[in-house]
């Protein structure tokens, strides 16, 4: 309805399959003699790229014209899923492709199942960057994305009877149909090397190691538009005199080719580990790659686009860097050097010119995940960089001196406690002096040593004075070294200080930054704080990864428009109690439920109900995401069924397929212990003959976008149980309400939200509040949290043996009084009892399928805020500045 053709080879069957002919023998990556599955998908995704390739252009052609100001989003992750399917729905060409691949022997559902699904990303921090990525294109929003092209996506999870297992994920291996190359498009990329101050005046960054950043861009479609909007991946290789010729040919190779590899490497895979000193430097680099040719390109844009009068000033005017967490803070140092070293700006309007431009994204409240760097290793890496977050810290360091005055050192110590880009670093000399001895006030013999303790090197000498003194006194006692607390640049810091915006995602997660991450800076700058709560793709999310629902929308509401403007999607509450509605509805869950049967069947080997009720918990394994809460509540309902009768256990509890889904990052053990208890819990029970039917619990493996994308759509009950204050907002939330699952879940991140708009009665709530939050873990610490007996009597049903041993590490981590991990930090304990008695709750609400039903269609027509556009519309307007341009 209302398409128009975005197609330049014309929008009918025959046109279409007449292309993925001509591709199938002139673009082949196969042999000529067969045309199988594999080869109709690339064929065919050469096709779709043709069509987006002439509105790519198109829409490049026209924002070089009319220069507008243009958004740049950079992330080190982009999560985007499968694209064929997309790009065909976007462009209205899924009726005229899915009969084209007919006509040629083919299913379109088949051929798009052949694409790779691009794991360039971890989680929903990556899904989120392509969820904008398509909403900016669809809103004709003149943006781009920046990001790294991977080598490898994060990894391919096997599951095995020891867990989890990683294995490269090597997602390019038959090319990737969608990008394109742009030899023209690459810009050197500089590390370690010296700073010396050139015949003019100007600090030069020299000497050190040069890579090369080539630009491959894919092409992102808007939905029922021309504008296709561009996400430029950079790929990082050597300069070609770096290969050693004449060690090749002496036969040492690989020496030869050292060069090559250490460039190459770069890009290899997200997130290497980072135990070592090379993979700290490792990431540094992907950091620094991904900052460095993003704003040379944006800066030779912003040049073009000028013409023969570049006027600095207005670069702000033209150009909006949106951070997408810390990883992109370099940006700040490098347009400052940039802006400085390159273009000849002073301090003060390149520090005027970036404040103005770039913002930043906070995606989480815990403290191990706000980045920091050792300055030493900074330093040696980007000593240039060093030089100006150093100058970066001065300013700071003398607002926060002006702003609160030299009188009480002890408070001052404080602000710059918090406020400091640098951490344990002395300072400056400008201010070497402003606590030791405070303005008006005598110095006594008291306040110079409590000056002496903000200055982590006169701290550290006076020890090691001391020690000697000791070991002098005390020739007998050897003294322990006192190691130095290492010097740090912390990234968030930096980010909150160089930016105009800082925002959370989510209203209660805003709400924390705001009053405890972020809360000094807030003092002295509040207006540069926001909330800009997440959203996801209604095309991906609902319309392409569930017909069947979009299909009874459509019907129900008597128009399509619902996928662009889903505040249509609130018709729906009108016809939530219809017989009729109420009946399709059930019928198209069912069919999403019989593709995850088959799903599930094809991974594990295990055989589902189709009618019993989908519960599901597909996320990163994450100790605050609490799938183990999720698992101890599975273990005290089977434990309960066994101490019942068969017709006892089938009057109190409702069949249910438990699903797990989701990736234990590779270093993360506790997280890796989880993965294997929920899988051994379900090798118990999925081969107890007396549960039978009543109880499955499925972990499927490799959980990617593509598994969400049929797993969603068929669920009923999704699980989103982090700990109060943790999950900053989640946005599988957001994609199961849309599909009509009901939620339980705590009052956390966006689920506050989303109880709100699909009603109270329709939320499955539990769990302690936030505010509670603070005394139950010192409770807890302090060892005088009681816990209560089915929380006991569960442990000691683990511990039992009944699903394996080896349990003593994660069932102890829940009691740290006695000595492992954090003393239940998460609060799972506290938590179970009211988890365990929200579940009867679900059960009761499941037996009554007209009620269950109603909850359902009250929440798809309730999840309308959470669409991108709402967001990214948001983002336009209070950060960006940038306008809609439609093209002509
Ligand atoms: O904002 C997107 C997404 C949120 O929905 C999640 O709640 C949040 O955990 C995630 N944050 C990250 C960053 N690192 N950590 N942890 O992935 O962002």
């Amino acid at each position: 309805e209302g398409f128009r053709s975005l197609s330049p080879f014309g929008p009918d069957a025959a046109s279409v399959a007449s292309s993925i002919k001509y591709h199938s023998e002139f673009t082949p990556l196969f042999s000529p003699e067969k045309f199988e599955l594999p080869k109709a998908f690339f064929a065919t995704a050469q096709t779709v790229r043709d069509a987006l390739i002439v509105n790519w252009n198109a829409t490049y052609e026209y924002y070089n014209r009319v220069n507008p100001k243009q958004a740049y989003y950079l992330s080190m992750e982009f999560l985007q899923g499968r694209a064929l399917s997309n790009a065909v729905g976007n462009l209205g060409l899924t009726g005229a492709y899915a009969d084209a691949l007919k006509s040629l022997g083919f299913d379109l559902e088949s051929v798009a199942g052949q694409e790779p699904d691009p794991a360039l990303g971890n989680g929903g921090l990556g899904r989120l960057a392509s969820c904008f990525l398509d909403s900016m294109a669809t809103l004709n929003y003149p943006a781009w994305g920046y990001g790294l092209r991977y080598k490898y996506g994060l990894f391919k999870q096997r599951i095995t009877k020891d867990g989890q297992e990683e294995a490269a994920e090597d997602w390019l291996e038959l090319s990737n149909p969608w990008e394109i190359v742009r030899n023209d498009v690459s810009y050197p990329v500089k590390f370690y090397g010296k700073v010396v101050l050139g015949s003019d005046g100007k600090r030069q960054w020299i000497g050190g190691e040069d890579i090369v950043a080539v630009a491959y861009d894919v092409p992102i479609p808007g939905y029922k538009t021309k504008t296709t909007i561009n996400l430029r991946l950079w790929s990082t290789k050597a300069p070609s005199a770096d290969f050693d010729l004449s060690s090749y040919n002496s036969g040492r190779h690989t020496e030869a080719a050292e060069a090559l590899f250490n460039a190459e490497k770069i890009c290899y895979v997200l997130y290497p580990g980072d135990e070592s000193n090379e993979g700290k430097a490792l990431r540094l680099k992907q950091q620094y790659t991904l900052c460095s040719a993003s704003l040379q390109d944006i800066v030779a844009r912003f040049e073009t686009r000028s013409g023969g009068s570049i006027n600095w000033e207005e670069f702000p005017e033209k150009v909006a860097v949106q951070m997408n967490d810390t990883h992109p803070t370099l940006c700040i140092p490098e347009l400052m050097r940039i802006l400085m070293d390159l273009k000849g700006l002073s301090w003060e309007d390149a520090w005027k010119i970036t404040q103005r431009t770039v913002a930043y994204t906070n995606h989480t409240v815990l403290p191990e995940a706000l980045e920091k760097w050792s300055l030493d290793l900074m330093g040696k890496l980007l000593p240039r960089h060093v030089e100006i977050i150093e100058m970066i810290d001065e300013e700071l360091v003398s607002t926060i001196v002006s702003e609160y005055g030299t009188e009480d050192p002890d408070l001052l110590k404080e602000k710059l406690k918090a406020m400091r880009i640098l951490e344990n670093v002395e300072l400056p000399s400008a201010f070497a002096d402003v606590i030791v001895k405070p303005k008006d006030k005598p110095v006594t013999a008291k306040n110079t040593e409590d000056s002496k303790e903000e200055d982590a090197q006169t701290v550290v000498k006076k020890e090691q004075e001391e020690e000697k003194e000791t070991a002098g006194k005390k020739a007998e006692v050897i003294p322990e070294p006192k190691v130095k607390p290492p010097k740090m640049v912390r990234m968030a810091n930096l980010a909150v200080v160089g930016g105009h915006a800082v925002n959370g995602v989510a209203e209660i997660h805003s709400e924390i930054v705001k009053k405890d991450v972020f809360n000094e800076f807030v003092k002295l700058w509040p207006d540069k704080f926001q909330n800009k709560t997440n959203g996801v793709t209604p095309r991906r999310w609902i319309s392409f990864c569930n017909p069947y629902l979009s299909d009874i929308i459509t019907k129900w509401i008597g128009t399509q428009d619902w996928v662009l403007n889903t505040e249509k999607l609130a018709e729906l509450r009108k016809f939530a109690d219809d017989e009729d509605l109420q009946s399709e509805w059930r019928a198209a869950k069912k069919k999403n439920k019989l593709k995850v049967v088959s799903l599930i069947k094809e991974r594990t080997g295990y055989t589902v109900n189709p009618d019993a009720m989908f519960d599901i918990q597909i996320k990163r394994i994450h100790e605050y995401k609490r799938q183990l809460l999720n698992i101890l509540g599975i273990v005290y309902r089977y434990k309960k069924m066994k101490e019942m009768s068969a017709s006892e256990r089938e009057k109190a509890f409702v069949p249910r397929v438990c699903i797990f889904g989701g990736k234990a990052f590779a270093t993360y053990v506790q997280a890796k212990r989880i993965v294997k208890f929920i899988t051994d819990v379900g090798s118990t029970i999925n081969n107890d003959s007396e549960i039978g039917d009543l109880l499955k619990v499925i972990f499927v493996p490799d959980y990617n976008v593509s598994v969400a994308e049929l797993l969603i759509p068929a669920s009923e009950l999704s699980q989103h149980i982090s700990t109060t204050g943790m999950e900053a907002s989640g946005t599988s939330n957001m994609k199961f309400s849309m599909n009509g699952c009901i939620l339980i879940g705590t009052l956390d991140g966006a689920n506050v939200e989303i109880r709100e708009e699909v009603g109270e009665e329709n939320f499955f709530l539990f769990g302690a509040k936030a505010d509670e939050i603070v005394n139950l873990r010192k409770e807890r610490a302090e060892g005088k949290f009681v816990p209560d007996p089915i929380f006991e009597e569960v442990k000691r049903y683990v511990r039992s043996g009944v699903f394996g041993s080896n349990y003593d590490e994660l069932i102890g981590s829940l009691e740290g009084n006695e000595g492992f991990g954090r003393a239940d930090y998460f609060l799972v304990g506290k938590d179970f009892p009211s988890y365990v008695e929200c579940q009867e709750k679900v059960d009761e609400a499941y037996r009554d399928q007209k009620k269950w039903t109603r909850m359902s269609i009250l929440n798809t027509a309730g999840s309308f805020k959470f669409s991108s556009d709402r967001t990214i519309h948001e983002y336009a307007k209070d950060i960006w500045n940038i306008k809609q341009v439609e093209l002509p």
